[in-house]
């Protein structure tokens, strides 16, 4: 069973790789920025907390995020597996998903990060402003702000998979069917 933890800062490319996997791999994809816009655009009184938050560029509380994804495992139990795309953003978040996942006798079997520097993630998200809709797109102070979130909340998760052996670092920066390729070669690899 292949659980993959896709990381990286914001507009590295989590969510276009994401659309790639899924369809080569066939594993259900779980992306908590994109759970938490359905709730924004559904009105609920978690998607209200959670739009304060995000269009500040900050992240949302550990409890929310797990909450969603605890409940999102419970709906696929028969998986075949997962890709966690922006979840875990923190290392609490990364020790419930372990205790989660636990519970059905799986565990994350491996962790990509895409590495892209701050001033071309910067850009990408700036152009994808002009076209998404997204208000946490929309300038270059709040895109700071999530790279900074990234920078000082998110980053430690890269250490605490690295400590079990499951970090894997790949460039993020050039044509996005070589960095594809480059995904599936590493995940062939730690398939044998
Ligand atoms: P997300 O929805 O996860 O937003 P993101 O990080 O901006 O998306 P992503 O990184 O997937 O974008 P992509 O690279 O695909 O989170 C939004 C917010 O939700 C967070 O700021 C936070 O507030 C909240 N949140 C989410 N999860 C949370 C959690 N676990 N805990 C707490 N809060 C949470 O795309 C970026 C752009 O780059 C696209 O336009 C794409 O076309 C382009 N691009 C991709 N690859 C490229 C390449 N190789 N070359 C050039 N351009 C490329």
């Amino acid at each position: 069973m292949l659980n993959l933890v896709l990381f990286g800062p914001p507009g590295a490319g989590k969510g276009t790789q994401s659309e790639k996997l899924i369809a080569k791999y066939n594993l259900i994809h779980l992306s908590t920025g994109d759970l938490l816009r359905s709730q924004i655009a559904a009105g609920t009184e978690l998607g209200l907390r959670a739009k304060q938050l995000m269009d500040q560029g900050l992240l949302v509380p550990d409890e929310v995020v797990i909450g969603m994804i605890g409940h999102k495992l419970r709906e696929n139990q028969s998986a075949l597996g997962f890709i966690f795309d922006g979840f875990p953003r923190t290392v609490p978040q990364a020790e419930a998903l372990d205790q989660l996942l636990a519970q059905y006798n799986t565990q994350i079997t491996t962790m990509i990060a895409l590495v892209v520097e701050d001033e071309e993630l910067i850009r990408r998200l700036l152009k994808r402003g002009e076209t998404s809709g997204r208000p946490d797109d929309q300038n270059d102070e709040l895109i700071r702000r999530r790279v900074l979130e990234y920078n000082s909340k998110t980053k430690p998760v890269a250490d605490y998979y690295g400590q079990q052996g499951k970090y894997t670092a790949i460039d993020g920066i050039g044509d996005i069917d070589t960095i594809f390729g480059g995904i599936c070669k590493e995940l062939e690899k730690s398939d044998q």
